[in-house]
């Protein structure tokens, strides 16, 4: 199939790059959102989000002339939807007493509706949105037909989920493979030929539910695999071992490879995607389910290993917490643990400043530090929540000039122990039983 223009609805993480990088690659494509602020942004050739690249690339995609963005779709030859799936904020589903998380697949309900009107014979639709299993099949294509017209009879259909990582979408969304699930073989082909445009790693085709499914499966191996790293870490803190040491020693097995403990799971993506499992199939699903539980619980071992550091009393004590990010070296705090980990902590009554030094403001409800030397200053403890490169880097004898604080936390075996116990702290590391 041959595609001149394109129609993006979502410009968000994942829309603005793609958007851009097919306006790039000589596509005119039409960037649509329903929030005026971000669409009037883009207008003025600002950006709205951070990712390293993106800047340039929006500005050589507007400079092309190819680019341009909008509140309503038009016709094309194609429409992408990429729109956020997050969860209900109150509503929940219920399996043998347990309660489990629900899809909002609003956003994709009115992304879809807002094409029909423009949706024409031989047309593709492709929708990138993580959604549960079955969702291009039962949930889009019926509103689809509303137009008159049957995917994968009239106009072609398929799911192709982005699989970039935060910070490297630009460089991954060209170079990794990409999986183009159609309602048809027809379908399929027809996504291949439109992402073949940019996409440089290998094109799989397969079917819609296959791909929706190879979605989900990515991230939640990831998240069981964690959880069980997590498990270790407790049993290693129990049996008196130090599990880092563990895991480095097992993992010179040729079959295992294991997955690093820490302060919990984050980010928009792993810790989300397994409950599209649970939600739609949660008799199958008690790994997922408790995969998930213990990873959330994670936060909850951290601060029982903070009591623990300062001798069982939490209330009234300073305590430094550096970094807010879901991982190293990125400015995104959603689904962050160490947030989670700092609202704990004040639960119990500590007294927490919390250092982000990507983002500074860090979140409401925080007594934020501007800079590593107002965190330190007059702190109990320092808790190291994010291997961010600037706290790996730190010189314990520095840090100890700085502040009074003689205690550390380690959640991210992110310092050796031994050079901080001789510059004067008492180290406690999570999963460090030893
Ligand atoms: N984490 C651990 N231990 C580990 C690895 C990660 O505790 O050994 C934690 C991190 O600290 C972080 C969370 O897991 O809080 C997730 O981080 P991540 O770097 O593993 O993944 P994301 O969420 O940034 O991006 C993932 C990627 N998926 C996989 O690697 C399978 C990415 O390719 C997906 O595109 C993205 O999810 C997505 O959008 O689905």
């Amino acid at each position: 199939m041959n595609f001149k223009k394109i129609c993006v609805l979502g410009l968000g993480y994942i829309g603005l790059p793609t958007a851009s990088t097919f306006a790039t690659h000589g596509v005119k494509v039409l960037g649509v959102d329903v929030n005026k602020s971000i669409v009037e942004t883009l207008q003025r050739g600002e950006i709205h989000i951070h990712e390293p690249g993106l800047r340039d690339t929006v500005s050589a995609a507007l400079a092309s002339g190819n680019f341009s963005v909008s509140t309503q779709p038009q016709e094309a030859d194609a429409f992408l939807i990429a729109v956020p799936t997050p969860f209900h904020e109150n509503k929940f589903g219920e399996y043998n007493g347990q309660k489990y998380k629900l899809a909002d697949m609003r956003a994709v309900t009115s992304a879809t509706e807002a094409i029909v009107p423009f949706l024409r014979k031989d047309n593709l639709v492709v929708l990138e949105s993580t959604s549960p299993p079955r969702t291009t099949l039962e949930l889009v294509a019926p509103i689809l037909a509303r137009s008159g017209l049957q995917a994968g009879r009239d106009f072609h259909l398929a799911y192709s989920p982005e699989r970039v990582l935060p910070g490297q979408i630009l460089r991954e969304l060209i170079e990794n493979a990409r999986v183009i699930g159609g309602v048809t073989p027809e379908s399929a082909q027809a996504g291949a030929d439109l992402y073949s445009i940019f996409v440089k790693g290998q094109i799989v085709q397969t079917d819609a539910t296959t791909a929706e499914m190879v979605k989900l499966m990515e991230n939640t191996y990831r998240d069981v695999n964690i959880a069980i790293a997590n498990e270790f870490a407790r049993l290693a803190d129990k049996f008196g071992v130090d599990v880092w040491e563990a895991i480095q020693i097992a993992s010179l097995h040729p079959r295992v490879k294991i997955l690093s403990p820490g302060p919990g799971v984050g980010g928009h993506c792993i810790s989300v995607d397994p409950w599209f499992f649970v939600e739609t199939a949660p008799e199958l699903t008690p790994l997922i389910y408790n995969s998930r539980k213990v990873n959330d619980a994670q936060p909850h071992f951290v601060v029982d290993l903070v009591k623990r550091a300062l001798g069982d009393v939490i209330k009234g004590k300073r305590i430094a917490a550096l970094g807010l990010a879901y991982k190293p070296d990125v400015d995104d705090l959603r689904e962050s643990p160490a947030n989670e980990v700092v609202h704990l902590l004040q639960k119990e009554g500590a007294r927490v400043k919390a250092f982000e030094p990507f983002k500074l403001e860090g979140l409401p409800g925080m007594d934020m530090a501007k800079s590593l030397d107002d965190a330190l200053n007059d702190a109990d403890a320092i808790v190291l929540l994010v291997r961010h490169t600037e706290f790996i880097n730190l010189k314990p004898i520095d840090v100890a000039a700085k502040t009074k604080a003689r205690v550390i936390v380690d959640t991210v075996n992110g310092w050796n122990a031994a050079n901080w116990q001789s510059a004067g702290f008492a180290v406690t590391r999570l999963g460090a039983g030893k």
